[in-house]
Parts: C-alpha cells; structure tokens; sequence
C-alpha cells in the first residue's frame, strides 16, 4: 500500500505538474489512474511479446463502436488491488467511489453492439485469448442526454476534454489513408491486368492504445482506437508556398473523420463521413495486422492460419474489399488465391433484423471515394453470381433455387438497383466470410429462415448462432459488491472466472438466513441508488417499493411504450379506487434516442409527463412513482441493476437480437418479465420459465396475426381500459395546453397499423404485472427465485461465448500456462 500511495504521490507532482498538498479530487484520481496504468503496462509488453514468442494465431476484433465505461474500479479489481487501492486513497484523504466519480465513461458506441464489443475484450483478456480490439477513438463519444422539460436535449460528450490517464497515444506510428483519385491499369510480366490506385486525399491514423486486463492473470491485451491527423504539417511544400491558413483549414478538414460518433444506433445513416469513418479505420487496421504478421511471414497464403478477423456487424465490412486489393494490387496474387484468403480470414456477426438497419452504400458514393473499392466489389459479385447459377443448378440446391433464378440473383447480389443503385453491405460480409453468426438462438433461426433464407440454401454450413453474454467482472463482482460479498462467502471467488460455478448456490435458495441476507444485499444497493437520486435528481425514493427498471436504447420495437401504457393503467386504477390491492412500486425509464428519430423522443417525452402527472398527484404517488433516468450510460447501469428488482425486457418477439441487459439484470437477482424473444427464451430455459414472468405473443403468432390481418382497433374497442390509457394520451390529461402532443404516438398504433404489436400483447402485460405484484407481497418466495434467477446464469458470461468464437469460429486456442487461471 506504502508503494502505491507513493506512486500517487509522485504522479500528482511530476505527471500532474501540480502540489501533492492541494488536495483536489481531479488530480488524485488521474494519479491513481497512472499509477495503477504503471502497472498494466509491463504486463501489456509481456502479453505482446509472448505472442510472437509463441507465434500465436491472433484475432482482431473490429468495431465501430466500444462502450468500456469507467476504467479505474474495474483495473483495480482485475489486478487485486481494490482494497489495497480504497486504503491508500483513504490515508491520503480521499473515498475510492468519490475518486471513481471523476472519470469520464468512455461511450464510443450507442448500445448493445458496443457494450457487447467490450465485453468481448475482458473476455478475451481473461481466458488468455490473443485478441486486439479495433475501432476509432472518437472525440465525441454518444452524445451527453439532459431532458430539458422533459424532453431530450442532445449535448455533446467532450469526454476527452481533461484527458484519458489510460491511453497511449503513439504519434510516433502513423499509418497513411488515402481516398478518392483514380485507377490505372496495367500489365504484368506474365500479360495480366493489374491495377494501382492512386489516391486524391491523404489522411493518417494515429494509434491510441488501451489496455484491457484480464482477471488476475496477468494478461493484458490491447484495444487499439485509430484517430484522425492531417498530413498537411508534413506537407512542406503546402506551407512554403504561402498558403498557411489553407493548410491549416485542410488540416481542420482532415481531422473531423474522427471526431463524433454517429449517434444512430439502428438507424442507418448513410452519410459520407460516416463511410469515410469505416474505410478510415479499416485500412489502418489492415495495414497493422499485415505489418505484425509481415515480421514473421512471407507468403500470404498463411495469413488465416495466424489471423482471424470478425468483423462486429456490416460497419467494418469494406475491409473484405481492403484486404482484396493489397493481395491483388501490391502483393500482386492471383483472385482466386486472394479471396481464399479473404474469405477464410473473415467472420461476420449480424446484430439485428431491423430492415432499416441493413447498411447500404451509393455505388456512385463509393465510385467516387473508393474506385478501386468499387472495382472489387463488381468483380466479387460477378464471381458470386456465376456461382449461384452454378449451385442454383446443380442437385444439391433442389428445384427451390433453379425454378426463378433471375429472382435468386436479383435478391443475393452485392448490387441493389432500387431505390438508388447501392451496395448491399451485409452480402459482401456474408460472401466474404466462413462464419455469419447470429447473437441468439430465436435470432439466429429467423437470420436463416427469413432474411439470409437464400444464403442460408447457397450456404447451409455458414450461418451459425453465438448467443451473447456478458462479464461477470464488471456486472456482477466490481457493480454488485454487496452481493459479490455474500456470494462469494457462501461459495468461494471462483464464480468470477468461471460463472457456471454460482449453481453451489441452489440449494441455499431454500435457507431462510441466506435468503435474509440476499434481501440484505439487495436493500443496501436499493438504498446506494437512493442516495445517488436524491444527489442528483433531489427526489426521495421509496426503498419498500417494488424497483421496476427498463432502461435501454428508446425504440418502438423494445417497446417502452407498452410499459408506460401499464403506468397509465394502474394510475386510473389506483385513482377510481380499483386498486386495493396494487403492491407499491417505482418505474424507472432511461434511454436514449436517436437524435433523428422523431417517434423515439416523443416517447421520452410522453413517458416524462405521465411521470410528471403521477408524481404530482398525491392521491397515488405513495404507491405509484415514475423515474426517468437522465443520460443512461454503462456506470449509471452498474448502479441501477444491482438496484433492480424487476427487469422489463418486452420487445416484440423476434425483434430483440438477444438483449445483453436482460443477462446482466437475472445475474444481480431481478426478475424478469419479457416477452419470448432473443437470448430471454434461452435464459427462460436456462433458468426454468416459471421462475420468469414470459407473457405474450411468440413470433410465429405474430407472423400469422400480421398475415392474417391485424386491427388494433379491435383491441382498442374490445379494452375498456386500455381505450382509456390512450385516450388520455391523446387528449392533454399529460399534457396540459398542449393538446394533441402525443398523439402522434398514438395514432401509430391505432392508424398506423401498430407494427411492433403493443395493443396486441396489452392484456396479457397486463396479467403478468398482476402476478409481479402478488409474488413481491411473498418475499420469501420472491427472494427464492431471485436467488435461483443467479444461480442459473452460468451460461450467459461472455467467457463462454468467447471460448465458443475462438474454437468455433476462430480456431484459437487460449495462451499456454492462462487457461486455467493465473498466468506466469
Ligand atoms: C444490438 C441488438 O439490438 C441487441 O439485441 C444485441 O444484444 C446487441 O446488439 C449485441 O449483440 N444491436 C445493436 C445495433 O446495437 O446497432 O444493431
């Protein structure tokens, strides 16, 4: 402890530049960031280093989005240090959680995918696997939500603004990017055409290394974000021709590729900068794993036996066409030994069923920015479609494929024609990749079934499913002390590398003491997040209610606004007396929308007058409360869940990829109640499906209700009251003076045909609420399922997911001396 706080110390004054006797908060955090980074680094250089010593096959891992949070709480768990860490800081005068605070959550992604990404890393880092994360190191991050009259106002995330004690920045390491220009052909010695592309723009990227330990292993691997620098101060010429503020605009100019992210989630942008941001960060990506495996190979044929690159949704998937033209134009291989290459190197997660998530590009856009690119892409759907029509009518395709064959190749190609002719993102990612893989089982089956169906008879062997997980380091050990504590009292710490082991705790379901104490637990992060709340909201929340949380991205499909509707019920119920019976309870909504779309923040403010509404009204606000939650981030997640009694996971089925909140929730103790749908269905039957709350129609139902003609009217007719919860909606009984404001809102379900089923699966919400509130007025049993909830978990830690992409997928295998545990 003696060391560290001297490192500290010393960090303060000779790093900070600032006296160790003025005690301010910032710097002793940033000092305590150092010094515990002083100790990732000699780990992080043996990691690397024994990856060539042992010439392991490594993967990369590329990502447009990483959402890792906080770093300090997390690095000192995963080293051992936290105690040693909260005594020293505490010596020197501070709290650890108030030194926590000071750090800014690095939120480089919009959600799931993201968040997924990183969990992936400490995955990675903790079974030894050699993996590199990949992405950019946007300025700023998702932007910073603040409701302003209880809407959603955007501000932006300068996250980097005071700096970031854990990254290295390598200015030293530049690798150039180039866009636009033209193509030049030529001819080899051997009288085949080649081709070289010169480019217009120069832009570099600059590395930017963080470093991802692993849990008490020593191992720590790198997540590398590539940043934006103009070449224009290298530029001499530019500067001596007298042009210095040119220069500097252009420099300005060049920069912008990496300052923001798109704050999109599941919307597709299609903007320019944005397939700048991906050609920018592939080609320096692809440019350093060939540099690294250069030093050891000559012969690119052994590129897949000591590479694997996934490829973390369709935004990185121009790097197939990258990767083709340095085999094609400068290693100068013929195509077909190139795109074995490729297409063995190469895996594709897909992320959603979302139509208007599929990304596509302008061919006239990537004409223009990527010739050669284009170029490529031309030749690979050629290739493609001469196979298709060699599979289509070959035997083993059937009769299915031959019979409209025109059709067939008009669905698969690369190419769509309408409404503007554009590359369809996800068939490169799909042609050139061994491995498209789905996140959950229901998602997986609907990938093959409906929207890859023809690939799926081109390919019977590609599609496979990885169900998701996530880190039992960050979400349950480092967010959920209390219950780590008394878990690991019970059963020992080895849980935390090996989650199947929380089953030891079945049968201490049935002990009353133990129960009392999982209660305990409970109440003291219930009380933690009181504190914060009335810190940072001023309200006072009732810990004796029911803690009800759906917090996520806002989007019609998850469905938020079938949660509100059950809010608006059980107020009209509580205020005609109808409700004697209501267990009291607290509703927390957080979430943010896509700045662009316009349903997501209607629903944000809908949700924050019916709370205003409820709230103010004493009659029922002893029983009944609305929260929202402003800025929903990964740390406001980790003091929320462990809070959380009752988790909201009610997408429409088959909407839901899988859902990773609804994994972290059941593995903190919460019941869930959610509709049947992505990963849900296989913790339901992990954990066994009465122990959840599962309501409801399932996606085959659904199916056959939209073909069959769905009327939301008969459902608004048909429900006293639900026709009431709408229309006060409609009407101002939220919105005072502002009549009509929702109504938008609620004409979407009644006129607009309801895609996402609300009014469908209202009723049954509504019953499954009811049994919710019954149980909770059991504690004993409550708390006995809420146990088994954790303990059944086991499967659902990314460690088993990522053990299953590395034999599966990848064909690593752990570094040796890591697997079981601590490294050297
Ligand atoms: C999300 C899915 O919506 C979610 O179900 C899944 O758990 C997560 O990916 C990780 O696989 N998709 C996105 C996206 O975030 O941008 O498509």
């Amino acid at each position: 402890m003696e060391g560290l706080k001297k490192d500290v110390i010393r960090h303060v004054v000779s790093s900070l530049g600032s006296d160790y006797a003025s005690k301010s908060a910032y710097n002793y955090y940033n000092a305590l960031a150092l010094a515990v980074r002083d100790r990732l680094i000699d780990n992080w250089i043996k990691t690397q280093r024994s990856y060539y010593d042992e010439k392991a096959k490594r993967v990369y891992y590329l990502s447009l989005e990483y959402l890792p949070g906080k770093s300090l709480m997390n690095n000192l768990h995963c080293l051992g240090i936290y105690e040693t860490a909260r005594k020293a800081m505490s010596d020197l005068g501070f709290s650890l959680e108030d030194l926590a605070e000071q750090e800014w959550d690095a939120g480089l992604g919009n959600g799931g995918l993201g968040r997924l990404a990183s969990c992936f890393l400490d995955s990675m880092a903790t079974l030894g696997i050699p993996g590199y994360g990949y992405g950019i190191r946007y300025d700023y991050g998702i932007f910073h939500q603040v409701i302003e009259d209880g809407k959603q106002v955007e501000q932006a995330d300068n996250w980097m603004r005071v700096g970031n004690p854990w990254a290295y920045e390598r200015g030293q390491h530049l690798f150039p990017v180039r866009f636009f220009g033209e193509v030049k052909n030529w001819t080899d010695e051997y009288g085949r055409l080649r081709h070289t592309w010169t480019a217009g723009d120069t832009v570099l990227a600059m590395p930017c290394d963080m470093l991802v330990p692993g849990w008490d292993n020593h191992h720590v691997i790198n997540m590398r974000l590539w940043s934006a620098r103009s070449d224009v101060e290298f530029d001499l010429d530019f500067f001596n021709t007298g042009n210095y503020l040119g220069a500097v605009e252009e420099k300005i100019f060049d920069e912008k590729i990496s300052k923001v992210l798109y704050p999109s989630d599941q919307i597709e942008e299609g903007r320019e900068l944005r397939l700048k941001q991906q050609y920018f960060f592939v080609t320096a990506t692809i440019q350093d794993i060939l540099r690294r495996f250069r030093k050891k190979h000559q012969d690119m044929t052994e590129l897949p036996q000591s590479v694997a690159i996934q490829l973390n949704d369709t935004h990185p998937a121009i790097a197939i066409a990258e990767l083709m033209r340095i085999l094609l134009d400068e290693d100068l291989l013929d195509w077909e030994v190139a795109w074995d290459i490729c297409v063995s190197t190469f895996a594709y997660t897909n992320h959603t069923i979302l139509p208007e998530a599929l990304e596509t590009w302008p061919v006239s856009l990537l004409e223009r920015m990527l010739p050669r690119h284009m170029q490529i892409i031309y030749e690979i759907n050629a290739r493609f479609l001469r196979e298709v029509e060699r599979v289509a009518r070959s035997e083993d395709c059937g009769q299915l494929c031959h019979r409209d064959l025109d059709h067939l190749k008009q669905r698969v190609s690369l190419i769509q024609e309408r409404p503007i002719k554009s590359v369809r993102m996800a068939h490169l990612a799909i042609i050139g990749s061994h491995s498209v893989n789905g996140v959950a089982a229901l998602h997986t089956e609907l990938l093959k079934a409906r929207v890859f169906d023809d690939f799926q008879r081109l390919y019977p062997q590609k599609i496979n499913n990885k169900t998701n997980g996530v880190t039992p380091r960050r979400w349950l050990w480092s967010a959920n002390q209390p219950l780590s504590r008394l878990i690991a009292s019970h059963i020992g710490t080895g849980f935390v590398r090996n989650l199947d082991e929380l089953t030891q705790l079945e049968p201490l379901a049935a002990d009353p003491a133990f129960r009392e104490a999982w209660r305990a637990a409970k109440l003291e992060n219930k009380q933690r997040l009181q504190a914060y709340i009335k810190r940072k909201l001023m309200r006072e929340l009732h810990t004796e209610h029911l803690f009800d949380v759906h917090i996520k991205r806002i989007h019609e499909y998850k469905r938020q606004v079938l949660n509100l509707l059950h809010v608006v019920t059980a107020y009209n119920r509580l205020r005609h007396g109808q409700a004697a019976d209501f267990t009291p309870r607290t509703v927390f909504f957080g979430g943010k929308a896509a700045p662009s779309y316009f349903m997501a923040k209607r629903i944000i403010h809908a949700i924050n007058a019916v709370a205003a509404t409820v709230n103010a009204d004493s009659r029922v606000n002893d029983k009944l409360q609305v929260v929202y939650l402003p800025n929903y981030c990964v740390s406001q997640a980790e003091r929320v869940i462990p809070a959380t009694e009752l988790s909201e996971q009610i997408s429409t089925a088959g909407m839901e990829a899988s859902g990773t909140g609804n994994m972290k929730f059941a593995l903190n103790g919460a019941l869930t109640i959610g509709t049947w749908d992505g990963a849900t269905i296989e913790m339901a039957q992990a954990i066994g499906p009465e122990l959840l709350f599962i309501f409801g129609m399932r996606e085959d139902e659904l199916v056959s209700l939209r073909q069959h003609g769905y009327n939301p009217m008969l459902y608004y007719h048909g429900d006293e009251e639900l026709r009431e919860a709408l229309d006060m909606l409609r009407s101002d009984a939220f919105s005072p003076g502002q009549h009509g404001l929702f109504a938008p809102l609620v004409d979407n379900l009644l006129h607009g045909g309801d895609r996402f089923f609300v009014l469908a699966d209202y009723r049954q919400y509504l019953g499954a609420q009811q049994d919710v509130g019954r149980l909770y007025l059991d504690q004993e049993e409550w708390t006995r399922r809420s146990i088994l909830n954790a303990a059944r978990m086991g499967f659902f830690s990314s460690d088993r997911a990522i053990s299953q992409y590395a034999r599966e997928i990848w064909d690593v295998a752990p570094m040796a001396g890591l697997q079981n545990g601590k490294g050297a």
